[in-house]
């Protein structure tokens, strides 16, 4: 079996619990299931001639940022480009000069570093938008290994993603890969939309895209969690669940993408609608800090922490606190005693890649008597956990709607929803979504096409677009920005 070459922006201790953040937690799982080298930025800050030291710690291969780096690289393009303008947030976006130069920068250097580490049949497994760069940079070092990159959160509309001006680079940089994974079927079509009206991108027969000259192939590959973590009964269960009192959980990285003031008021909102619910029902936010020193995440801490405030002291009694906000992490073990003993999960993103916490929550649950799982249809989990309630998280009254119907839901509705649910989260789990992402780039990096690994209906037809829209459109392409040579 081929070593995997994990690159991701953060690596995990091992040995340690995972943290909090869907690709820690994904990653771990790889690193511990198959021959692996985990390759990312250690954590630390430190002066720009220390950075090229290297340190291994078994197969753990880890390297510091320069203050600079930290800056315009991590805390710049990644977080105040990237992850805004990809969760369709333009409004929080900060295209400053100097962050792409950054961006490229770190890039071009953690590849260098990483060349020397490489064997010939490595297959190199690339994470997430702080990383577009790195094939490329490592192609223009002579690096010829199979080289895929999967992206954890969404894609966005084109008319979106054309706001960043170094867009054109940026599609270049995904051209290097042999294989594009995303976590949706709307993501590729937003990808291949882009690659169409955006760039003139042509379809070949066999149903690669060939953009800037290389071929590259684009399929979705839905993250799943590991269900064995979950399906362990907790002992602690009666711990965290108040006597005769429905808790309603909520997990998130207290990130503005969550929409946690959004599921504040519509908590609210419930109970201000249906007293005869008040005293029954908490509602748990465990929200762990995240990202701390971007701008954009100076207001949301304080904003939920008024919420919760103004409708504890609104609702509240001696005896009865109805939101208990946590704004600290929790062990990962506590988590499914929390999960299991909840009645309802309210998992309401604004936009997100997946949602892991929306599988964890449903695994967690006792199959006789299972809790409700309320979703946002701007997860991509959305897109097959349809058995779920699905709600616009923007339409406050009509989710607090929802959690009434969640609350009053049979025991019958309620099993049959779950076995429902529980039949994706098992059929496309973590080892699923592995293995078919690892054995697609084997194929189609040996030649295999798109077309005959059997892609879905919506992807299909998304390159029927393309292909039309290649046939009939007259527009000249836009100029070339600096042009990466490979
Ligand atoms: C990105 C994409 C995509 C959370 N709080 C605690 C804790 N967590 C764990 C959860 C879950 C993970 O962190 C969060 O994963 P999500 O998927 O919900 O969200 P992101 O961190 O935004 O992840 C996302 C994911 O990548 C994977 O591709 O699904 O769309 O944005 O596992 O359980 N874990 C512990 N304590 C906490 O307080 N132990």
């Amino acid at each position: 079996m081929s070593r995997v070459i994990l690159v991701s922006n953060r690596v995990s201790d091992l040995r340690r619990a995972a943290q909090a953040g869907g690709v820690a937690v994904a990653l771990a799982y790889v690193a511990r299931t198959r021959p692996s080298l985990w390759f990312g930025w250690s954590g630390e800050i430190k002066a720009a001639d220390e950075t090229d030291r290297v340190q291994h710690t078994g197969r753990i291969v880890t390297v510091p940022l320069s203050p600079t780096e930290h800056e315009r690289y991590y805390l710049g393009y990644a977080n105040s480009v990237l992850w805004p303008v990809f969760h369709n947030r333009l409004d929080l976006a900060q295209f400053e000069a100097g962050f792409f130069e950054q961006y490229m920068g770190v890039n071009r250097r953690l590849a260098a570093l990483l060349k020397p580490l490489l064997r010939p049949d490595d297959i190199v497994w690339v994470h997430d938008y702080h990383l577009i760069p790195l094939a490329v940079e490592l192609r223009q070092l002579g690096v010829a290994n199979r080289i895929g990159f999967y992206l954890h959160i969404s894609f966005p509309p084109w008319q979106t993603f054309i706001a960043i001006p170094e867009h054109r680079e940026l599609a270049r940089c995904l051209a290097a890969y042999d294989l594009v994974g995303l976590q949706t079927k709307s993501d590729v079509s937003n990808l291949i939309d882009y690659f169409a009206n955006g760039l003139m991108g042509s379809v070949t027969p066999d149903s690669r895209i060939r953009v800037f000259d290389r071929l590259v192939s684009v399929a979705s590959f839905p993250i799943g969690i590991d269900v064995s973590d979950f399906a362990r009964p907790s002992r602690d269960v009666a711990l965290v669940q108040g006597r005769g009192m429905s808790r309603i959980i909520g997990v998130d990285r207290l990130d503005y993408t969550k929409g946690l003031p959004q599921k504040f008021k519509a908590f609210g909102q419930f109970l201000e609608t249906n007293p005869q619910y008040r005293r029954q029902v908490v509602l748990t936010q465990i929200a762990p800090p995240t990202r701390e020193n971007v701008e954009a995440y100076l207001g949301i801490r304080q904003q939920l922490e008024s919420l919760a405030g103004s409708i504890n002291g609104r609702f509240g009694e001696l005896d009865w606190v109805p939101i208990h906000y946590i704004h600290r992490s929790t062990p990962r073990r506590r988590l499914t005693a929390i999960y299991r003993s909840s009645r309802i999960a309210l998992v309401t993103p604004l936009r997100d890649g997946m949602n892991l916490v929306a599988k964890e929550y449903v695994a967690a649950q006792d199959e006789e008597d299972p809790g409700v799982l309320i979703l946002s249809r701007f997860a991509g989990a959305a897109e097959e956990l349809d058995a779920a309630l699905i709600v616009n998280p923007y339409d406050i009254p009509a989710t607090a709607e929802v959690i009434r119907t969640a609350l009053g839901m049979s025991l019958e509705d309620r099993r049959a929803r779950h076995r429902a649910l529980m039949g994706v989260v098992t059929t496309h789990d973590i080892g699923a979504w592995c293995r078919s992402f690892l054995a697609t780039l084997t194929r189609v990096s040996g030649g295999d096409s798109l077309a005959a690994l059997n892609p879905s209906e919506a992807i299909s037809r998304a390159l029927d677009q393309l292909r039309q829209s290649t046939a009939t459109s007259q527009q000249p392409p836009e100029p070339a920005r600096e042009a990466a040579p490979w």
